[in-house]
């Protein structure tokens, strides 16, 4: 490539890249500090995953077209200019369907590798969404046990992690030693965050009418899952809150699983990106824990924490910092009367002692 062109980035990268920026801040300010090598390819693979999920959350895409489309969606990688029109016009990332010819053509530019990496996840994460689309009963396909809701964000989230730890080490941005446990710690890179953005968004899923709580820990506290919402005594409360602990304490149960593969990402622009969205999580799950407002809203955290974490997150002490803090907090916010208010204060001891 002529040295005058090094620097000019193709109009349909920068097209990519307005897209990343209109679809998420959070995700957009992590990646565009990556190292050059893997920033263009894990844009990419940001994109198709976002227009994937798009037409995972479009409610009003119907299941028997919505399920097709979700097991198919890999096949158009192999196009040269595929778009799609058929979202609803609420659909916030719309965006990146519409244009996904521009996707198309610098996905077909990045190292045959690199394409291997981003189609093989995008067939599984397609095809394990389609498993769980529930059908108009609402009540056929759903997240039933908690195996099924590690399958489900297995599916949505662990093989992002996946991905991106199979990207790292291509790489070379990351030693072998974080592919070499079968996955096991991407994969809880991936839960810890899905998990919390289920818990947190309780109230708008239901509201969209899906709903990702395994029935086998919300049936130990009411008969239906929208009671939590719709019914505001104390007692139904507090059976809601038992149920939201405990799915808290579900997700807790990843944290020691991050913070080892955390201490293995050694490039510092990898750890940034690896270690933002963690560390949000674990603000975000202390903020809903034992929180009522989970059932009315969606609860956020501060912008001024926010950004103070993200500034502590540059270093692992900073990161493990955060997680010490954040493990108290929700130690402080237990109810004796909860019924895992014992199980809840013994993961956070044994978190305590690991770190
Ligand atoms: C490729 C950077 C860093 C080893 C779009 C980052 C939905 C939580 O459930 O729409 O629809 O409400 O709020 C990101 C592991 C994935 C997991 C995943 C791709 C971390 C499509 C993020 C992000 C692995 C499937 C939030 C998983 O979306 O959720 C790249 C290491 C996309 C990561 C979905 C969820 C992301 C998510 P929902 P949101
Ligand atoms: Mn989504
Ligand atoms: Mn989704
Ligand atoms: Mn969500
Ligand atoms: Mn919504
Ligand atoms: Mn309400």
């Amino acid at each position: 490539q002529p040295l005058h062109q090094t620097s000019k980035q193709s109009e349909s990268l920068q097209r990519c890249y307005y897209l990343l920026n209109q679809t998420s801040r959070s995700f957009a300010a992590v990646i565009k500090e990556l190292h050059p090598e893997i920033k263009d390819v894990v844009t990419l693979f940001y994109l198709v995953l976002r227009a994937l999920d798009t037409i995972e959350d479009d409610m009003t895409i119907d299941p028997s077209i919505k399920v097709p489309l979700l097991r198919e969606f890999v096949d158009k990688l192999n196009e040269k200019a595929w778009t799609f029109n058929g979202n609803g016009p609420d659909e916030k990332d719309r965006i990146v369907l519409v244009e996904f010819d521009q996707i198309l053509t610098e996905y077909h530019k990045l190292k045959p590798e690199y394409q291997d990496i981003i189609k093989d996840i995008t067939k599984k994460m397609g095809n394990g969404m389609a498993d769980y689309i529930l059908d108009d009963n609402f009540n056929l396909n759903g997240v039933e046990t908690i195996a099924d809701f590690d399958l489900y964000c297995h599916y949505v989230a662990g093989l992002v992690g996946e991905g991106l730890t199979k990207l790292m080490v291509l790489a070379k941005f990351s030693d072998n030693s974080l592919a070499e446990d079968g996955f096991k710690r991407s994969n809880s890179m991936g839960l810890f965050l899905q998990k919390t953005n289920i818990i947190r968004d309780y109230h708008e899923d239901l509201e969209d009418g899906r709903s990702f709580w395994p029935k086998e820990v919300w049936s130990k506290y009411t008969d239906s899952l929208p009671s939590f919402h719709k019914d505001t005594s104390p007692e139904s409360e507090f059976q809601g809150l038992s149920c939201l602990n405990e799915l808290v304490l579900n997700s807790l149960g990843h944290v020691k699983e991050v913070l080892e593969y955390l201490s293995l990402v050694k490039d510092p622009s990898s750890f940034n990106f690896c270690a933002i969205p963690q560390v949000m999580a674990i603000a975000t799950l202390a903020t809903v824990y034992n929180n009522p407002k989970v059932f009315h809203s969606v609860v956020k955290i501060r912008k001024g924490t926010t950004c103070d974490l993200i500034l502590r997150s540059r270093t692992l002490p900073g990161v493990i910092s955060i997680f010490r803090e954040y493990i108290q907090v929700i130690n402080h916010k237990s109810n004796v009367k909860d019924p895992n208010y014992l199980k809840i204060g013994i993961k956070c001891g044994e978190i305590e002692q690991f770190i």
